[in-house]
């Protein structure tokens, strides 16, 4: 059907469906091109419906029959679905319709990956498996038969019986069609079991493909903390007999939570030592715990709709992150945090992509899992946490969970809960959820007669369709240290509300340090004059880790960006601190590998941009550059006693603690191959028993150019295994120099062992040309047009990954002129490629409109 005039959806217009649907059975008849798919339906009319149009989302589906009550009807086939004149009073709805599941490389509703049957719903993909009320707030009991060949057949819930050719199941909770899924292949398990707290006793599975139960170990001691954890913290027990994890190859995001059945991108569950790197490890352990959560902030309590997405996820990721913190480190964690919300929400928030957490219009929903929606939309629980303190907030969850549970809910109800549980009123802390951008936080400071005033005045730039921005409330962690390094105020949340306030300490001996915005307490730009010494000191003193780290980060924002504007050298105060830093061995390894991370070149380009300079990505890259290899060559002395103090010996474990010294190994590791022509990488990589350590020293390699016969030995040994080619695909582009960028990812795209149907494989490789900064904004224009032409090739196959990694293209009006022009050229060009899919038509428009 024409999608000529796309349409637009808004969160004003929500009217609730006229039907009930008191149950839904569905029959699945599987063929790899022929799947036919039964569906009766009970469907009771509501007798207060304002609307009672009988509309039933369907895409791509090929009606075969449909009934009600027995009797042949002929509905209305209309765009997006059909309608259907109805009986005013309780009625079954049956349709027979066929699909085509191995012709599906969207990746949406039912589809093939590697010979196997599997689903994705969320957020519309339901409309493509059979004709429904595709809408989270329609929530019903699904019985599923299932007929096929197929060895392993699973779908949500409890199963009711298999044999020869068949299996069913039963879920006795209401749920959207979202959450619906079905898996069927030649699947192995991997078999762990849970005891609830009230002692039920919980089947647990991860089922993956012959070969690859050797990955599952991880994944599972994952999953079983994840369930303790929910207990423990929130009082919250699973629900089922049973719970399935299923990892399959090709997905376009990284895990789903379907209720009882989650299905995994296999890269975010399958973990080995041999294959899988300390990073790999904690973001496995993160997502595996993220969409057990699901199962109560999300599956018993869902959406009302789509716009209310950031209910389920902003506290889901918040909850994912609380876990994280409790398992490994909580300062690492948020330290980790703020650098991923900088570098992917903050560009957003900034951009012509921005929109709120809750954003009031969309046309297609899947260009809506962002990372404002996600992990902006986390940020503000932690605000609203912090702002009424924790026993309010655990008081206030619990209330959600007894109110609304089996509800479909929104942003109003969720609020609501914290307004009754602590009689707080929250109208303005909600601009939070209708308000996009990134706030700016200026502060100016006074001292007179031992009273410390700090003031500060808050405003957002303006938004695509928001020019004006009302103050928020913004809750500011602050401490002040004395010049002698002592704190002589500990944290205090000061709770902003107007647009210029300021607050006042008394009784200080002398001029305090402040220490501003601690633990990151606001998703917020902070703007103030300070110097490089009291960062230094701040580096060095402040009792708040991610303070401490920020101090570090600032300093080295700031050499660097001078080095970029006046060509001067690094700061010799600044590389003397990280010195002493870095041989500080009651330091721990975690946070001085985090210390001596250098911000990446995107976020220079973003500080440069906010202060109102242009970015030239060269000039950044050699920046970087000079900066390392001065740092190298002042650590020269140390790097060896580094190098060995913090080469882990005995067993590969991918805890917390290891992971630091491997982290801060790694960093030295880079260090020293800028000295010593590669040689203790090679050495390195030789011994290496884990990935962690293999990859880091291919890396250093690679980054030096001396990293040709590892790179080939690399590919002999992990060919067949994906997710570490897909490494190999991503490292290769990750360390080209600028000049050699694009040309290195346009080789790899002919690689025998490039899929372009494969997300992961293509974003191995397009998002590290996207992600090399310099190499993707080479001034040739050659990477702007790679990206173009691989996404024009996608968008055919696979709309919604292509629309994604559109926003790489989301900054271009930072840079200057000239490369404003080759992007515009590019998205002009995509916006012009024919039949170009609804997803990247909105995203491109978007960033064009900028
Ligand atoms: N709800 C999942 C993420 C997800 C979203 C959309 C998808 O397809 C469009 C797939 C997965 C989560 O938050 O983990
Ligand atoms: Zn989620």
């Amino acid at each position: 059907m024409a999608k000529d005039t796309p349409q637009t959806f808004y969160l004003k217009d929500y009217t609730p469906f006229g039907y009930d649907v008191e149950s839904v059975h569905l029959t699945f008849r599987l063929t790899p091109e022929t799947t036919r798919i039964l569906s009766r339906i009970r469907f009771a009319p509501k007798p207060d419906a304002t609307d009672s149009t009988f509309f039933l989302h369907g895409e791509d589906l090929t009606l075969i029959s449909a009934r009600i009550d027995g009797q042949a009807v002929t509905p209305d086939l209309v765009e997006g679905g059909l309608k259907c004149e109805v009986p005013g009073t309780p009625f079954t709805w049956e349709a027979e319709v066929e699909i085509n599941p191995a012709g599906n490389t969207a990746l949406e509703g039912l589809y093939m990956s590697n010979r196997m049957y599997c689903t994705q719903c969320e957020a519309e993909g339901f409309r493509k498996i059979t004709y429904y009320p595709d809408r989270p707030d329609v929530m019903s009991t699904f019985t599923v038969r299932i007929e096929g060949d197929e060895p392993v057949m699973l779908s949500n819930g409890n199963p009711m019986g298999q044999g020869e050719g068949w299996a069913e199941w039963h879920d006795p909770w209401p749920k959207p069609a979202y959450l619906f899924a079905l898996v069927a292949g030649d699947l192995v398990n991997y078999a762990g079991a849970f005891t609830t707290r009230s002692g039920k006793e919980v089947e647990l599975n991860i089922w993956v493909r012959p070969g690859d139960e050797g990955k599952c170990a991880f994944g599972m001691e994952a999953l079983k903390k994840s369930m303790k954890w929910d207990e423990d913290v929130y009082g919250l027990e699973y629900d089922l007999d049973l719970f399935n994890i299923v990892a399959v190859d090709d997905f376009n995001m990284g895990a789903m939570e379907n209720k009882g059945l989650n299905i995994f991108n296999s890269s975010c569950v399958l973990a080995s030592p041999e294959t899988s790197t300390d990073a790999n490890f904690e973001r496995i352990e993160a997502i595996i715990a993220h969409e057990y959560f699901h199962n109560w902030t999300g599956n018993r309590i869902t959406c009302r709709d789509w716009f209310q997405l950031c209910l389920k996820e902003g506290l889901t990721v918040f909850r994912d992150a609380q876990f994280t913190a409790d398992m490994r480190s909580e300062p690492v964690k948020r330290i980790d945090d703020v650098i991923a919300l900088r570098a992917r929400q903050f560009p957003e928030d900034g951009g012509p992509l921005a929109h709120p957490p809750r954003p009031e219009e969309f046309q297609e929903i899947n260009n809506f899992y962002t990372a404002t929606v996600y992990e902006k939309g986390a940020e503000v629980i932690g605000m609203l946490k912090r702002l009424v303190g924790d026993d309010n907030y655990y008081k206030a969850l619990k209330l959600y969970f007894e109110r609304h549970d089996g509800q479909a809910c929104t942003i109003e109800d969720w609020l609501k809960v914290f307004e009754d549980a602590t009689g707080r009123d929250l109208q303005q802390f909600k601009l939070w959820y209708s308000q996009a951008g990134t706030p700016r936080l200026k502060v100016s400071e006074d001292y007179a007669d031992g009273t410390y005033t700090l003031t500060f005045e808050q405003s957002t730039p303006p938004t695509p369709g928001q020019p004006d921005k009302a103050p928020r409330v913004i809750p500011v962690a602050v401490g002040l240290l004395s010049p002698n390094g002592d704190e002589v105020r500990a944290t205090e949340v000061l709770e902003l509300t107007e647009a210029k306030q300021s607050f006042s300490f008394d009784g200080l001996a002398a001029r305090p340090v402040p220490s501003i915005l601690r633990e990151f307490s606001a998703p917020v730009i902070l703007q103030r004059e300070t110097t490089n010494a009291e960062r230094a000191f701040l580096l060095a003193h402040d009792t708040d880790p991610f303070n401490r780290w920020e101090a570090g980060n600032a300093l080295a924002k700031e050499t660097r960006v001078t080095m970029v504007l006046d060509g001067d050298a690094p700061d010799a105060a600044y590389l003397d601190a990280l010195e002493k830093l870095v041989r500080d061995d009651d330091q721990d390894p975690a946070f001085r590998a985090l210390v001596l991370t250098p911000p990446s070149q995107a976020d220079i380009a973003q500080t440069l941009h906010e202060r109102g300079f242009t970015p030239d990505p060269q000039k950044i890259y050699d920046a970087a550059e000079t900066f390392a290899q001065t740092l190298a060559q002042q650590l020269e002395t140390s790097l060896p006693r580094l190098y060995a103090a913090t080469t882990a010996d005995g067993a590969y474990v991918p805890d917390a603690e290891g992971a630091g010294k491997r982290a801060l190994n790694g960093r030295i590791l880079s260090l020293l191959t800028r000295l010593d022509g590669g040689d203790q990488a090679a050495r390195q990589y030789a011994a290496a028993d884990n990935m962690t350590q293999q990859y880091a020293a291919l890396a250093a390699l690679m980054k030096a150019e001396k990293g040709a016969a590892q790179s080939q030995a690399f590919f002999d040994q992990w060919q067949d295994d994906r997710l570490v080619m897909d490494k190999w695909f991503a490292l290769q582009i990750a360390c080209a120099a600028p000049e050699k960028t694009a040309a290195t990812a346009a080789a790899l795209t002919r690689h025998a062992l490039f899929d372009m149907k494969n997300p992961n494989r293509f974003r191995a490789v397009m998002g590290a040309l996207a992600g090399n900064h310099a190499g993707f904004h080479h001034a040739s224009g050659e990477a702007y047009q790679l990206l173009a032409d691989n996404l024009i090739a996608l968008d055919t196959l696979n709309p919604q990954t292509t629309a994604r990694m559109c926003a790489a293209f989301q900054t271009w009006k930072r840079y200057g002129t000239g490369r404003q022009s080759l992007i515009r050229a590019q998205l002009t060009r995509i916006a012009n490629a024919p039949d170009l899919s609804r997803d990247t038509t909105e995203m491109v428009t978007r960033i064009l409109d900028a």
